[in-house]
């Protein structure tokens, strides 16, 4: 099985035992956890290719679904005919019609990459892609001393273009449930994902599961995806209105079609039969325990993730362990990642695993899976979602709002309830005066009239065409400080430098004419303590916002409402540093990625200690394509050197060959006047001494009466 895959992958001769060994592994932990590098290594080395492919194909062969099986195309009985296994085929939602998708070593979700903490990553990423460019960021890993290894296009790096290998080395750090995705134009959504698991060096304590959420629709290329969201989406000659979720905010245009766990999912038709696509099944035993890593690896949507009769204890996010906590579901959006335990306790058989998105009046959108109990039958789960009632109430963590309707007997917990395990070093904790803390307010907002932008306080992003880290000089696409501003909108590389070791206060904010929308904020090259999380004002009733938290002034026009909220502060003046009221310093958790509220907002603090570039932007790949990004420049003077060789790109601009003939025989023309006028006039003072000489001598010749000849004779 290993050479036919080997084969399957393309590796050459030379490297095949190695290399497949580490591909074999990595590609069959797409479900259950299973490491692929020894604790005793220092260095664990990975090859990915990134290619494209279609859906629903096994090999040079078309298949479709029936039962949760696949069966090629020509099959017209199911009963006596073989199936074909899903593991060789990108199933997706088993839509017939083939969709591209972008793969990694030929896989959505590509190879779960599994390191331990402190151990050297080599990544050989070969693009062989035919169209475009590509990076790979490693989400959660701080690429402290590495920054140009973080993979951002146009930021930290120039595109890997078809054909190219770009070889990625950094260190393995934080600890964590992270993951790694593309990080140019839309090839995320497009299926460049994948979990990437670092552990500690001491044995699991129970057996493990990845679990990635992905949003899914059958827009068939990565351009169209962004296009449709700035244009709108059309159907049947009718414009399509985004959904909203409990709160009011609204979703963006990208079409929920189907939800994937693990790359597989249904397309439910709208009577609401589905086509029976294959599903990923968790095979567990009774009484056993089992920890989920669950990677909010999706688009756009929020999943709320719950399991039928099971309670899920949650007990880490973002790489950071908190105390745990007992809930009936939580929400996930993406970027975001939570660790949770569950017990096989129930009788033996299967059990619906249920994601589904907060969009209000749809009932189809979720993504699902099995679980399955070792002694159970092949058979699809019948099981219910629990009903919560007034005597049996469900509890949901990280709600992006505070209340669910009153009759949904429904309450929220949110991250800055939670607690940390150990106590960290808060950033400026013991700081007794508070000018040492900077405290910065960022709107991720969609703020304008006409034109309504992704944007961080009115700068709308727009990607630099060199590697900005490497090739700081030339960035062309810097921000004009007189088109930025209260109430205005401007296009350029918004970036805020960061003095070293100073500590930060970051207050991210989601106010003013462009609020509406809630969004994942992700920092790079950091995790941050999560100080403080403010919401809105709620109708308890129905849950709708009815008003933005007043402890922020936005500033600009009076009326908050048209405020584009791009200057703002703290409303009571004297607040700032540590001197905020209700700020967790003790024992905050750590993450990288948090939901900003609508008409809320989040504080959350560094210290700046990684020089680097780092990009902050909102984790709804649209959004970010859309411009809501910044980048800290941290401690410009200590970036440190980029590896010899390091890829460079940029603009060129193309001189007419006739300018440059004509230049250069103009050049010669001017070379040759000069010299003849320089001969000339030499000649000239030769002439002119010759001729004072013969001069000077005639008449010294005439008043002694001695021929010149014979002078010269003496
Ligand atoms: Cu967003």
């Amino acid at each position: 099985m290993m050479e036919k895959f080997c084969a399957d992958v393309g590796l050459t001769k030379v490297n095949v035992d190695f290399i497949c060994v580490t591909l074999f592994m990595l590609s069959c932990a797409m479900t259950s956890v299973s490491a692929g590098c020894s604790m005793a290594d220092d260095v664990c080395e990975f090859w990915l290719e990134v290619e494209t492919r279609l859906t629903m194909m096994a090999g040079n062969v078309a298949v479709f679904p029936t039962n949760g099986k696949l069966y090629r195309y020509d099959v017209t009985n199911v009963t006596t005919a073989d199936t074909v296994n899903d593991n060789e085929v990108v199933t997706a939602d088993g839509w017939e019609k083939q969709r591209l998708v972008v793969t990694v070593n030929r896989t959505m979700p590509g190879p779960s990459i599994e390191v331990y903490e402190g151990q050297t990553v080599r990544i050989h990423v070969k693009n062989l892609m035919l169209n475009t460019g590509v990076t790979i960021h490693w989400h959660g890993i701080h690429q402290r001393g590495t920054p140009w290894m973080d993979g951002v296009g146009y930021v930290t790096q120039c595109p890997i273009m078809p054909g190219q290998q770009f070889t990625y080395n950094f260190k393995a750090y934080p600890k964590g449930t992270l993951w790694y995705h593309a990080h140019v134009g839309t090839l995320l959504s497009m299926g460049l994902l994948g979990a990437f698991i670092v552990r500690e060096r001491v044995a699991p304590p129970m057996e493990e599961f990845i679990m990635m959420l992905q949003d899914w629709n059958h827009n068939m290329d990565s351009d169209l995806l962004h296009y449709k969201m700035l244009y709108g989406n059309y159907e049947d000659r009718r414009k399509l209105q985004p959904s909203h979720s409990l709160e009011g905010a609204a979703f963006s245009m990208f079409i929920f079609t189907s939800g994937l766990i693990n790359g597989k999912g249904r397309y439910y038709y709208p009577n609401g039969t589905h086509n029976q696509a294959p599903l990923t099944v968790y095979p567990v035993v009774q009484y056993k325990s089992y920890r989920f890593r669950v990677i909010g690896a999706g688009n756009l949507y929020p999943f709320r993730v719950s399991i039928d009769d099971h309670v899920i204890t949650l007990i880490a996010s973002d790489g950071d362990n908190f105390q745990p906590i007992e809930v009936e579901s939580f929400i996930i959006n993406p970027g975001e990642r939570y660790d949770f335990v569950i017990t096989a306790n129930q009788s033996v058989g299967n059990y619906w695993i249920r994601a589904v998105t907060l969009e209000v009046n749809v009932t189809d959108h979720v993504a699902e899976a099995i679980l399955r109990y070792n002694g159970s039958r092949d058979v699809e789960p019948v099981t219910k979602r629990r009903n919560c009632s007034e005597i049996n109430r469900c509890l949901v963590f990280n709600c992006p709002f505070s209340y669910f309707p009153h009759a949904d007997f429904t309450d929220c917990k949110h991250i800055d309830a939670l607690r940390s395990v150990v106590s960290p070093d808060t950033p400026g904790r013991d700081l007794s005066s508070s000018e040492s803390i900077k405290d910065i307010f960022l709107n991720f907002a969609f703020p304008g009239t006409t034109w309504t932008p992704g944007s961080v306080n009115g700068h709308h992003f727009k990607p630099p065409p060199v590697a900005a880290l490497t090739q700081p000089l030339e960035v062309n696409t810097l921000c004009n400080s007189s088109d930025c501003g209260e109430d205005k909108l401007c296009q350029c590389s918004y970036s805020i430098s960061l003095e070293n070791n100073k500590v930060y206060q970051f207050v991210f904010l989601n106010m003013g004419l462009g609020k509406g929308w809630a969004h994942p904020i992700h920092l790079h090259g950091h995790s941050f303590h999560v100080v403080k999380m403010g919401y809105p004002t709620y109708d308890h009733t129905t849950g709708k916002v009815i008003g933005e938290n007043l402890d922020i002034d936005c500033r600009g026009n009076p009326d908050r409402e048209k405020s584009y909220c791009n200057a703002a502060s703290w409303a009571n003046s004297s607040w700032g540093g540590n001197n905020v009221p209700g700020l967790e310093l003790e024992l905050p958790v750590l993450k990288d990625t948090i939901i900003v509220p609508t008409g809320g907002y989040v504080v959350v603090r560094i210290k700046a200690d990684n020089p680097g570039l780092w990009l902050m932007h909102c984790h709804i790949e649209l959004h970010n394509t859309d411009g809501m990004a910044l980048v800290f420049n941290e401690s410009y003077a200590l970036h440190p050197k980029a590896p010899v060789g390091f890829p460079k790109c940029g603009d060129f601009t193309y001189q007419e060959q006739k300018d440059s003939v004509e230049k250069e025989s103009g050049l010669i023309r001017i070379e040759i006047f000069i010299a003849v006028i320089i001969s000339v006039t030499i000649a000239l003072l030769i002439i002119i001494v010759i001729l004072s000489i013969a001069l000077r001598r005639s008449r010294h010749n005439n008043s002694n009466n001695v021929p010149y000849y014979s002078m010269a004779g003496d």
